[in-house]
């Protein structure tokens, strides 16, 4: 892409935030090497030439005043624990790279030694999305180490693991095709802020006429800009899905033909809707028993039908079902069969990225423990540093932490039991990171980390079937250094003899790509990409992404049975409900603890932030004002409390307490409250939502379960 004779080159990147949309994004860089321009590739069918409003002034996050620039070491005598923010690098010196991987190497050598390998940790999750970035060097190094595995629950399990459970492989209608759709229905998904890229889709779609059904507790901008937004309980959707299917047999609107052909355990099934009239639905999740009749008749009626459903579905603790029970729609209703219907969860069992050469899991037979190391569920991270290892059987305590691509201190449930284990003295804690945040607070050691024009990577997507080359436009600034040089450095320092604790990032693209000696992929549905074309294109769709591709029209499903599942064996195996039921979260308004908190809290995602990403930039924040730190109540609720609008309040269950500005919210439904997710050290108190959700897990996958959270609120 670059052209040299210009004075401004032009590089092809890949935005790896965590997003479904994984933009192209193309960076100018002029002569002294900066970048001074980034735009949206307009030759990338799903980004379009545009950006969202938090990478469209990514410079702001490239050239931020605060970015760590060297490693650092915790000075002697400093406590861990919350810093106010701009007095951080006072805890900290500056050392060399040198001094730090020598240090590093030797301490969780010495750790390992004493304790067992296992009780090295590695904490990770999606800081990049790049394939390298993601997990390649850096799970080599812990797999040949022998540390303990990390389960990477915290974001898509429940939902990815109950797809597959139907499905068996997390493909779905392509996006560019919601175009063609007459009826979308965006459940759990916060389109405008977390996928935009769909939404001229959709907004295509709806000139030719079709309708947005938006179903949400949250009355987001997605649901606003709806024909018909259902402000469903939070937790219900297994219950409303089910409704659906019962009206839809009981009105025989159902595709028999389909049916017969394509799926199995329809009759289990039936049974299992017969139980969910419009009218024990409508108790459950706030809906009339009309609403749910007017919906079922609507999708099953209305071709073709897309459901984009998104992980804000599965976030609850019946999130397994509840994705469950939505992703067999479109089978009950045939809605597979038509170009643009169907159902989109995610696309990321598209990229076959060639993860056993990437990740070396045959490394841990080299470790000091020569198997398989145990596996620390992520969603649990409280529970791991404060509680694991007590019981001899669990293996070892947690004595050294290594977060990267991650930032627990913010995002992990149940902070207060986050934060003493993280503050454990005996706990040994690194953290790679662009900035300081509230987990640095913890560090033993600093690293400087890199964004995506200061690194080379491939880029997959969960949200469209583009393979990317994200190529390496500046300089990291001062000794900022990427997730593959850290962890092949460290491997090398430990005294690692596998060579391939040396390969290069470029090195590394040839092997995940299992490229053949005419330099084109050997991986299956990769077959037509060439590296020469890659590099030259920026973007490659991958091989069975044709002009019309419908997933699920025809068979063979992979799945066990060869069919799509409503009926699941392997889960009756797991001993688990093989067909979805609706079981109320245990924190929600039918459970006995909603007597002291009856509240249901929705502590939510900003529309300008990626979790925890981006909340340090003044120019991100200003665009977030709005909701930062207040916790939106329906009048009601409010009035009931004696709490008005600009009130302090604090917001409060067992687990922890939070103080807040009262913002009334008519669009929520009663008895539902809604905060946003910000880092801790802008809050007094050092403490953010993730004081109130716990540690429960979803019915499917260990997941976390951030929407169902019981609190009370009061006037302070
Ligand atoms: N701008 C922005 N973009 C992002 C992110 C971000 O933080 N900001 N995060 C990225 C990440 S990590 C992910 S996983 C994706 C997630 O993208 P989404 O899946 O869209 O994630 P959420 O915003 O968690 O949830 C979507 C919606 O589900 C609603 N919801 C909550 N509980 C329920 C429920 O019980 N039933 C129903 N029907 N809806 C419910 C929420 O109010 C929310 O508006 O977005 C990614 N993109
Ligand atoms: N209350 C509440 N909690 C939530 C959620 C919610 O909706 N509400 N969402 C949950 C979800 S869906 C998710 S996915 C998790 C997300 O949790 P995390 O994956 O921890 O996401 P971020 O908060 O964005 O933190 C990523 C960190 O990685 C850093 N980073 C970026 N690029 C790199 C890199 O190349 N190398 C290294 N070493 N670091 C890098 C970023 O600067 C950032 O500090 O949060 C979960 N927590
Ligand atoms: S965050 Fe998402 S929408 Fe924004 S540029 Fe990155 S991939 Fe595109
Ligand atoms: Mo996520």
């Amino acid at each position: 892409m670059a052209s040299s004779c210009s004075p401004l080159r032009v590089v092809h990147t890949a935005c790896s935030h965590d997003c479904p949309d994984s933009c192209g994004v193309l960076v100018t860089v002029n002569q002294e090497g900066r970048a001074v321009k980034i735009a949206g590739d307009p030759a990338h069918p799903v980004t379009n030439g545009f950006l969202c409003g938090k990478v469209a002034r990514y410079l702001d996050r490239v050239y931020a005043p605060d970015r760590l620039l060297y490693p650092l070491r915790r000075k002697a005598g400093v406590p861990k624990g919350p810093l106010p923010r701009g007095q951080e690098s006072q805890a900290f010196e500056r050392i060399s790279w040198d001094e730090a991987l020598d240090a590093i190497a030797a301490r969780l050598r010495a750790v390992s030694e004493q304790y067992g390998p296992e009780s090295i940790l590695p904490y990770s999750y999606a800081g990049t999305t790049g394939v390298l970035g993601y997990g390649s060097m850096d799970r080599r190094f812990f797999h040949r180490i022998g540390a303990s595995r990390l389960d990477r629950t915290i974001c898509a399990e429940a939902g990815g693991q109950a797809w597959n459970s139907v499905y068996g492989v997390k493909i779905g209608t392509p996006t560019e095709d919601f175009r063609h759709a007459r009826l979308i229905l965006a459940w759990g998904a916060n389109i405008h802020g977390n996928n935009i890229h769909l939404w001229p889709m959709i907004e295509q779609a709806r000139r030719n006429g079709a309708r947005l059904i938006v179903i949400d507790p949250y009355r987001t901008r997605t649901a606003a800009l709806a024909d018909w937004h259902i402000a469903i309980r939070p937790g219900t959707d297994v219950a409303l899905a089910l409704g659906i299917m019962h009206v839809i047999l009981r009105e025989g609107l159902e595709d028999r033909a389909y049916l017969a052909l394509m799926t199995h355990g329809f009759d289990e099934l039936a049974a299992r809707a017969r139980d969910y009239t419009p009218e024990r639905v409508a108790h459950w999740t706030g809906l009339t028993a009309a609403e749910v009749e007017q919906l079922a008749r609507e999708y099953a009626t209305t071709h073709p039908a897309a459901i984009r459903m998104n992980y804000g579905l599965q976030r609850v603790e019946n999130g397994g079902a509840a994705a469950r029970a939505v992703a067999m729609l479109p089978a009950l209703t045939g809605a597979w069969k038509h170009r643009g219907g169907g159902a989109q969860l995610s696309t990321s069992g598209g990229f076959k990225w060639n993860k056993q050469a990437l990740e070396r899991p045959d490394l841990q037979m080299f470790s000091p423990l020569a198997r398989e190391a145990r596996l620390v569920n992520m969603s649990l991270l409280g529970q791991a540093l404060t509680e694991l290892g007590s019981d001899p059987h669990d293996g070892p305590r947690v004595h050294a932490l290594f977060v990267y691509n991650s930032n627990p201190a913010t995002i992990a449930p149940n902070q207060p039991a986050v934060r003493r284990g993280l503050a454990r003295p005996d706990l040994f804690a690194v953290v790679h990171d662009l900035f300081f945040t509230d987990t640095t607070d913890y560090a033993d050691f600093v690293l400087p980390a890199t964004t995506f024009h200061e690194h080379t990577d491939l880029q997959g997507a969960y949200g469209h079937y583009y393979a990317q080359l994200s190529q390496q436009a500046i300089e990291p600034p001062g000794e900022a250094r990427s997730n593959v040089w850290l962890f092949g450095q460290l491997g090398q320092r430990i005294g690692f003899p596998e060579p391939c604790f040396r390969d290069t990032a470029e090195e590394m693209i040839r092997q995940a790509l299992a490229l053949d000696d005419h330099g084109h992929s050997t991986n299956p549905g990769m077959e037509n990409i060439r590296i020469d074309d890659l590099q030259a294109r920026g973007h490659i769709p991958l091989a069975f992404q044709t002009e019309d591709f419908r997933p699920f029209a025809c068979g063979p499903v992979p799945t066990p049975s060869g069919k799509i599942e409503f009926y699941s064996e392997s889960l009756a195996a797991a001993g688990l409900d093989p067909l979805p039921g609706f079981v109320p979260p245990a924190e929600s308004r039918w459970s006995q603890n909603a007597k002291r908190y009856p509240l249901e809290l929705l502590p939510r995602k900003n529309d300008n932030y990626v979790n925890s990403t981006f909340a340090n930039l003044p120019g991100h924040r200003k665009m977030e004002a709005r909701t930062s730190q207040r916790i939106e109540m329906h009048p009601q609720d409010a009035a009931a409390r004696s709490i008005a609008e600009g009130e302090t309040v604090r917001v409060y269950n067992d687990r922890g307490s939070l103080t807040l500005t009262a913002m009334l919210n008519p669009s929520l439904p009663a008895g539902v409250v809604a905060a946003r997710l910000d880092w801790a050290k802008f809050h007094p108190g050092a403490a953010n939502v993730n004081v109130l959700t716990s540690e429960r897990l979803t019915d499917l996958g260990g997941g976390p379960t951030f929407y169902s959270t019981l609190v009370e609120v009061e006037k302070e």
